[in-house]
């Protein structure tokens, strides 16, 4: 990212599009001077003098255009009309001088506006350049930065909660905790070295290995919780397949309640995968809903059934479709024995006709491999409904840890949460292997140093240029 902290920056805060109102954000030294050359307040006020974080109503207008014009006395032309608002600095998203202006919301009107503020000396901020900001200026440490993009981004009411108990620090306090315990024995064993000679003990080898344990165990637990935390932030794939006609298109259209996919009674009606984000008990999932599989010589089709494969290869979960209307067959034997590393759900459809399953047989296909562990069997029917409920409630506790309620405690969202702590770890094992050998402390030293450093990227205590950029590429401009 180029540019200074130093700079004034400005940017369409809303998004492209029309809209009751858009935004122009402007940050800086120089916001409330950049902003004074296009703001005239109906009150008649100079924007310097303003209250901070109160809204006036004022025309836009673009004084530097009407000077450009060779001398002539041009009356400056009016933009648009817009209510201006003034936070001065600290007490603003970025800590600086904001001066956010509040236009009507269509394209065109914005970017002359965010033009007319470049003339008049801003600069065009980069993606993510208003958080990035918050986070040199201290108003938010990394963890809470991310949390920003990911309250934007956030699907179902439970990743709301997760990235609002981040934002509010809840992570970044149990890292600061944990990294200060470590920051606390590093000083003892440092003060151990240092006096060596006096023959003090400054802490007992025992009291530390359990510290080092402790610690491990709390940095371990926080480590895991990512499997729930990046279900939350980022959704989980889950694909539904199975032979043609045992009702795949149906259940993708029964869980979304609308008709999305083609149903037909002739086998091989889905050629392609297709995919819809929907909210499951809470839980965002992605659904794919894939072509039926079996041996074909029809290109279409058998283009289809790759994608399937493709699919299958990709989902988290699989829900393996039977139609229990109909004897079990090869191709359902068939697939119910691939993919046993993931997990998988089996569904038997078409519970509102005659059974035809032999639930012996079933139980014997579910667990089709001695060491495996059987499927979870589900009854539905996708045509009344039935079951469905039950259907949600299953995927759902296969997804998730039965204990897991987003909004409560620290969570991990990110992989690089999770190697950073998996890091730290290592680490801390390597300190305590050191101090049961009896080693010089240096050795515990140096690993709790890497420990502790690796804590700190996570919040950003410890960074480096291109850990933020890596971080803050990935917002919108404008945040
Ligand atoms: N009675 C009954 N019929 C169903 C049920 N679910 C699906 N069907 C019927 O089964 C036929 C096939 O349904 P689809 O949803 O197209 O099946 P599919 O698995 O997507 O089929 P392909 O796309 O060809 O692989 C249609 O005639 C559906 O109306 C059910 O629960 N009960
Ligand atoms: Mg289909």
């Amino acid at each position: 990212m180029s540019g200074t902290v130093q700079d004034t920056i400005c940017a369409i805060a809303t998004p492209v599009g029309e809209g009751g109102i858009g935004i122009l954000r402007i940050s800086g030294e120089k916001a409330i001077e950049v902003a004074s050359g296009l703001v005239r307040l109906r009150s008649g006020r100079s924007l310097t003098s303003v209250k901070s974080r109160s809204l006036y109503h004022a025309d836009i207008l673009d004084t530097a255009a009407a000077e450009g014009t060779a001398g002539r006395a041009h009356a400056s032309r009016a933009l648009d009309e817009a209510l201006v608002v003034v936070m001065r600095a600290p007490h603003s998203y970025t800590a600086e001088d904001v001066v956010e202006i509040q236009c009507h919301g269509g394209p065109f009107v914005l970017q002359t506006v965010c033009e007319a503020a470049m003339r008049r000396g801003a600069r065009l901020a980069e993606p993510g350049e208003f958080t990035k900001r918050a986070f040199l200026n201290g108003r938010l440490d990394l963890a809470q930065a991310e949390a920003v993009l990911d309250t934007i981004r956030a699907k179902t009411a439970g990743s709301l909660a997760i990235a609002q108990e981040q934002l509010r620090g809840a992570l970044s306090k149990e890292i600061d905790r944990i990294r200060e315990s470590l920051i606390r024995m590093l000083a003892h064993i440092e003060a151990a070295i240092d006096f060596t000679e006096e023959d003090i003990t400054f802490i007992q080898p025992e009291e530390l290995a359990a510290g080092l344990q402790q610690t491990m165990t709390e940095i371990s637990r926080l480590a895991e919780s990512c499997r729930e935390g990046r279900i939350f932030r980022e959704g989980v794939t889950v694909a539904i397949v199975g032979r043609p006609n045992v009702g795949k298109s149906s259940l993708l259209n029964a869980l979304l309640q609308t008709d999305r996919a083609i149903v037909t009674p002739v086998p091989g009606t889905t050629r392609d995968v297709l995919e819809e984000v929907l909210n499951i008990r809470g839980v965002p999932v992605r659904l794919l809903d894939t072509a039926g599989v079996r041996p074909t010589d029809d290109p279409v089709e058998q283009e289809g059934v790759r994608r399937s494969r493709i699919a299958m290869d990709e989902a988290e979960l699989l829900l393996i479709l039977l139609d229990g209307s109909a004897r079990l067959t090869d191709e359902d034997r068939g697939l119910l024995a691939q993919h046993q590393n993931k997990k998988r759900l089996v569904v038997v459809n078409k519970t509102d006709l005659p059974c035809q399953i032999e639930p012996a047989e079933l139980a014997a296909v579910a667990r089709p491999a001695q060491s495996e562990p059987a499927c979870a069997i589900v009854w539905i029917s996708a045509k009344t409904g039935d079951g469905l409920d039950a259907l949600r409630d299953r995927i759902r506790r296969m997804l998730l840890r039965a204990d897991f309620e987003p909004g409560e405690g620290a969570v991990v969202t990110r992989l690089r949460h999770r190697a950073a702590l998996l890091k730290a770890h290592e680490a801390l094992a390597g300190a305590a292997d050191s101090v049961q050998a009896k080693l010089s402390g240096e050795f515990a030293a140096m690993d709790l140093r890497v420990a502790i450093d690796a804590l700190g990227e996570i919040t950003g205590a410890v960074s480096t240029d291109d850990i933020l950029d890596r971080i803050f590429r990935e917002f919108c401009i404008g945040k």
